[in-house]
């Protein structure tokens, strides 16, 4: 996207009585903890403190919402697949994500976030068959790609792509690599949901 767009943050939510009641479609982003999706969030709406980017993994458990201007919200799910996180924090956001991901008319697209510089991983590969398993439309965002060489950046998108069947946008926080590619799939998700949200009762 060219210009920045207005974006603010609207609330945090620890249950469903806290997600967005006024039917806007939502971009949802999802992924390992530390895999960047505060700050990926952050670069594409170009505000740094935005969402808080965590060196402690594991902590967040909150879904937060930002809402970008009339047209959609950015949602900040908790991350999965942090193995020192206690068993009950463990399971209590992972069981907040996935009530989040149930039954969510206004999901317009789940973004999965994976590591760039890590060969496919078991959690991943869990969530993407969840996604798979209840229709649910999803893109990948590899992350962290700054801390690979181009060359290395450009192999792991292809293993990405091939083991998931599927594009793989390359992007950096660091760098913005790939914000504009991001912003052009989220608007084909939005485009997407429209289409399917304003003919509701056409199959
Ligand atoms: N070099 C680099 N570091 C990143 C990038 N994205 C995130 N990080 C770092 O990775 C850590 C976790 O990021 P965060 O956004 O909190 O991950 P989250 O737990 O998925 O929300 C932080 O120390 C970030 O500064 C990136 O694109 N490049
Ligand atoms: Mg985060």
């Amino acid at each position: 996207m060219k210009r920045a767009p207005e974006v603010r943050f609207v609330r945090s939510a620890a249950d469903p009585s806290g997600f967005p009641k006024d039917g806007l479609p939502e971009i949802a982003f999802l992924g390992r903890s530390n895999v960047g999706k505060s700050s990926l969030l952050n670069a594409l709406c170009g505000k740094r403190g935005l969402a808080r980017v965590s060196s402690t993994p594991g902590r967040t458990q909150l879904v937060n919402l930002f809402r970008v201007g009339d047209e959609m919200y950015l949602v900040d799910l908790p991350g999965y697949g942090y193995a020192k996180a206690p068993r009950g924090v463990r399971a209590s956001f992972e069981g907040l994500a996935v009530s989040y991901l149930e039954g969510r008319a206004p999901l317009a697209l789940a973004l999965v976030l994976i590591d760039s510089r890590l060969p496919p991983q078991a959690a991943d590969q869990t969530l993407a068959d969840w996604l798979d398993h209840h229709g649910l439309p999803w893109a990948i965002a590899a992350t962290k790609s700054d801390k690979l060489s181009r060359s290395q950046a450009q192999r792991s998108q292809s293993a990405l792509a091939a083991h998931y069947g599927r594009d793989v946008t390359l992007t950096s926080a660091e760098t913005r690599l790939g914000l504009d590619a991001l912003w052009t799939r989220i608007r084909a998700g939005l485009e997407a949901w429209h289409a399917t949200s304003r003919h509701p009762h056409t199959k």
